[in-house]
């Protein structure tokens, strides 16, 4: 018994070392077996697997070059989002940059302007940060009633990635910032020349500009060779394919800072410069146009994140509010940075709505959407973060409310 018990460990281990040497194995053990195929050879840059097939959605437009394309949040784990499913929103399409012949302008109330190579900003010390950007157009249709299918429709306008660059505030040095500079203007080199004015506070606090993204030179779709990270801040506010930072003593005014990326309010005034993304969260599994596979144990799965800072608190509620119950966050807990939220739940087949609210480190909560409505009034598109509801059928379908 224990000799057969023997016979068989030593043939597998005999298989092992065949499957590690191949047929030519110097302990002279393995003998190949001939009748396998071989798999594909190494390659030098890496691609998914043939059978995963999850994409970015785009909205239809008649205008390809301008539109978004969201990424698929109730498909993925952890809080990176993969390089490849970064959410998109261009205004004027990709432009295609030579970081040979790219150039960032540094100019207006500097004491010594100063253009930089990409090779001149890498020279400079490197500041790594896990960070989100959000589009303030998320969920936008949810202003109005559920909106989207899913949960890439409704929130796939937010993406967090590890961002490498130098700290802005360190270039403005070399440039020398003048007294009465309050405001920069950043622009980008693509077809729609997005400029943008930030508080000169900001700029000099925690601003990047990124050249690297989960850890290699940016995606062409997330502003290669070059841009803008500014943490916390509507996602327009980080311009792609920087070309040009201008300080000035006040903010340009530009076509994204009056006619877009301003929020009418019920009174008929519009508020400007709301530049801060507040706390969100979402339950990203069971999510609207999943299924439910059957009765028993699911993991709720979620993203919470603010733009003011860490998520302290996550509740989550299994029959439309009445009861909230704490989630459990996963670590890492970041600043400005998706936090990933489970909670293990029961379900005895019952028609329920499933919601999610997030609590960040200065007290915010996360509102309901009457709450929202109430405050913004009936004219609003950016900025919707309100909880959102998924209505679970005794079916085991979902639907978004
Ligand atoms: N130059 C330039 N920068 C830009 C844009 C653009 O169209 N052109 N779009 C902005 C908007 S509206 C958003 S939400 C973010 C999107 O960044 P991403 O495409 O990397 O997700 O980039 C911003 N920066
Ligand atoms: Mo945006």
């Amino acid at each position: 018994m224990s000799g057969t018990h023997r016979r068989g460990f030593l043939t597998r281990t005999r298989n092992a070392v065949a499957a590690l040497c191949g047929a030519a194995s110097p302990l002279g053990l393995a003998v190949a077996d001939t009748t396998k195929a071989q798999g594909a050879p190494n390659s030098g840059y890496g691609s998914r697997s043939r059978f995963e097939t999850i994409r970015r959605w785009i909205t239809p437009s008649r205008f390809p070059t301008s539109t978004a394309s969201w990424t698929p949040l109730g498909d993925l784990d952890g809080i990176i989002t993969p390089s490849a499913l970064h959410y998109e929103r261009h205004h004027g399409g990709v432009p295609d940059i030579d970081p040979a012949t790219h150039e960032l302008l540094v100019h207006g109330l500097v004491d010594r302007p100063l253009t930089f190579s990409l090779a001149e900003l890498r020279r400079f010390p490197v500041t790594n940060r896990i960070c989100f950007i959000e589009c303030s157009g998320n969920s936008y249709r949810e202003w109005h009633g559920p909106g989207g299918a899913d949960v890439q429709q409704t929130h796939g306008l937010t993406s967090c990635s590890q961002w490498s660059g130098v700290l802005l505030r360190t270039v403005l040095a070399e440039a020398g910032v003048q007294a009465d500079a309050q405001w920069v203007v950043a622009e980008g080199a693509d077809g729609a020349a997005m400029t943008r004015s930030i508080p000169l506070a900001k700029c000099l606090d925690d601003v990047l500009l990124a050249t690297a993204q989960n850890g290699e030179a940016l995606r062409p779709e997330q502003g290669y060779p070059v841009r803008l990270l500014v943490p916390g801040y509507e996602g327009s506010i980080s311009v792609k394919w920087l070309r040009r930072l201008k300080l000035t003593a006040t903010p340009y005014y530009t076509r994204e800072e009056t006619s877009k990326y301003t929020d009418l309010m019920p009174d008929g005034r519009a508020r400007e410069f709301t530049f801060v993304m507040e706390a969100k969260s979402v339950i990203t599994s069971p999510s609207a146009g999943q299924r439910l596979a059957g009765q028993g144990f699911h993991e709720i799965r979620g993203l919470a994140w603010s733009g003011r800072g860490r998520i302290t608190r996550v509740e989550v509620s299994t029959d439309g509010g009445r009861n909230w119950h704490e989630a459990e966050l996963h670590g890492p807990v970041l600043p400005v940075c998706h936090t990933r939220f489970t909670l293990p739940w029961e379900w005895r087949g019952e028609a329920t709505q499933l919601m999610s609210r997030a609590t960040d480190e200065t007290g915010y909560r996360q509102p309901t959407r009457e709450e929202l409505a109430a405050a913004r009034g009936p004219h609003s598109f950016y900025h919707y973060n309100a909880i959102q509801r998924w209505l679970v059928g005794s079916d085991g379908s979902i639907r978004n409310v």
